[in-house]
């Protein structure tokens, strides 16, 4: 007979055929926690596999807008609300031309877990939609983001569902999105995170995922009696993962030497420094400009439609989108003495080169632990908003902080009680989906 996991693997194959990146997590999570399922029957008895792999609802509606020309177009809006176990849904919205259920699927069910790893009381969400937001003016992201929400503002609610950003969806859509929210239901709240400052936002949002994934990072360094001084640093992206990442880096003495977007790769061997950084905010996230465009203004090099991770480095921090580190590359880092791997971004690399990094017990930071510090902080914006009350930037740093050390103190020691010491994906994996298959079972069957 089949193990209990295996039988679930091959179910979530079979109801979920065209979901790759769905199934890509499913796996590695279920296959990750076989020390848990096999200690304790309580799991097989509830059948809590097959109710964990299934979101508890999945919302699809039509995004109808119309461009600056008059031409009306039609997108596709999603919300899954994947997981309520241990509080309201929370996760982010994806703008991209690529969304679709699989990755939304994949991307909402390991939100569950890294919510769970916060501390905080959080369920796993995530939404989005195939709209491309690049080319778009102001105006066409406005009336789309507020398309967007005529829909959505009936799925979420203060202690219901709470949104917040991910790629494509920053600062200025949360604003339109919110000020939808507020008009259609008369209601000022802490429905969406990574508000501005202004009206409800937590001081050190923005920063958050780039700062707690350095603050995992160099936890892990520690563990080998290192620190990030002037080691030598290969970041991709460039938004708002990327540049907080870069700037903690800078900060904390590291020479960082790429960064990159869609269409290429920046290399300047001479270190981003933290001018040529505010340079680069300033071209993305108020120009919308191409990377590329650092080369006319600073001596670097630009590899077109390239990756970074042929560039020899100390530690490479993956902070783009899924899939995004190839077995090749993580061949080619491993050859190039890489020997740390942060993921800021969500499962940025394959299952291979997991499993190599792994083998090669190199320090690899898994995305659901190493870039929980942004929901954490989406976790301290509703406190505060529930307190009408804000705190500093200093207090929120130094919460955040708080909860990558422990969130990397969790990993290690779960790892080890599993024989599985200084590995932190199954640590992570089994802290995170513990706390909330216990929940769930707690709850009774809902
Ligand atoms: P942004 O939209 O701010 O930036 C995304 C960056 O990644 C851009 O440089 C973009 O390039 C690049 N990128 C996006 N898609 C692709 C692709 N298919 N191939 C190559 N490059 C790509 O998003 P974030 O920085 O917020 O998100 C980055 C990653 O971090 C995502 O995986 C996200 O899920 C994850 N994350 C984000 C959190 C947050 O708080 N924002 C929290 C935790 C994780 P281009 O401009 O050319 O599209
Ligand atoms: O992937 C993520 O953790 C996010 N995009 C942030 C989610 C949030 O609710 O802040």
């Amino acid at each position: 007979m089949l193990s209990y996991i295996k039988q679930i693997i091959q179910l979530a194959k079979q109801k979920n055929p065209h979901q790759p990146e769905f199934l890509q997590t499913v796996k590695e999570i279920l296959e990750s926690i076989k020390p848990v399922i096999n200690q304790n029957s309580k799991y097989f008895k509830a059948n809590i596999l097959e109710r964990i792999i299934e979101p508890e609802r999945q919302i699809i509606f039509r995004v109808p807008w119309s461009d600056d020309k008059g031409n009306i177009k039609v997108n596709r809006g999603f919300r899954v609300q994947f997981n309520s176990a241990l509080g309201p849904y929370k996760g982010g919205l994806r703008f991209h031309p690529s969304v679709n259920l699989s990755i939304l699927k994949f991307l909402a069910f390991e939100q569950t877990f890294k919510n769970a790893l916060t501390g905080l009381p959080l369920g796993g969400a995530k939404g989005g939609s195939d709209f491309d937001p690049k080319g778009k003016s102001d105006l066409e992201i406005m009336r789309f983001c507020q398309s967007f929400m005529l829909e959505l503002f009936r799925h979420i609610g203060s202690d219901t569902d709470v949104p917040a950003g991910d790629i494509g969806v920053g600062g200025r859509e949360i604003g339109y999105l919110f000020g939808q929210y507020k008009r259609i239901q008369n209601n000022f709240t802490g429905v969406l995170t990574g508000k501005a400052v202004n009206w409800g936002g937590s001081l050190m949002r923005p920063e958050a995922t780039g700062y707690g994934s350095v603050y995992f990072a160099q936890e892990m360094l520690k563990t080998i009696n290192k620190s990030l001084e002037q080691k030598i640093c290969i970041v991709s992206g460039s938004g708002n993962v990327a540049q907080h990442t870069v700037e903690k880096l800078i900060e904390l003495g590291a020479k960082v030497i790429t960064m990159s977007d869609s269409h290429g790769t920046i290399f300047d061997k001479h270190g981003i420094s933290k001018e040529k950084l505010l340079w680069i905010k300033e071209l993305k996230n108020i120009h919308r400009g191409r990377i590329k465009d650092y080369t006319e203004k600073f001596k670097a090099e630009y590899f077109e439609n390239k990756k970074p991770w042929n560039i020899p480095c100390d530690c490479a921090f993956p902070s783009a989108t899924q899939n995004e580190i190839s077995i090749k590359d993580a061949k080619n880092l491993l050859k190039n003495k890489c020997y740390l791997v942060n993921e800021g971004a969500n499962m940025p690399c394959d299952s291979e080169a997991v499993k190599l990094f792994l083998e090669k017990k190199i320090l690899f930071g898994p995305a659901k632990a190493a870039n929980a510090g942004g929901v954490a902080v989406s976790g301290m914006e509703m406190s505060q908003n529930s307190m009408r009350l804000k705190w500093t930037a200093k207090e929120v740093d130094k919460k955040l902080k708080e909860i990558m050390i422990a969130i990397h103190k969790n990993c290690l020691a779960t790892a080890e009680q599993y024989n599985a010491k200084g590995n932190l994906v199954a640590g992570a994996n089994i802290a995170g989906f513990k706390k909330v298959a216990d929940a769930m079972i707690e709850q009774g069957i809902v």
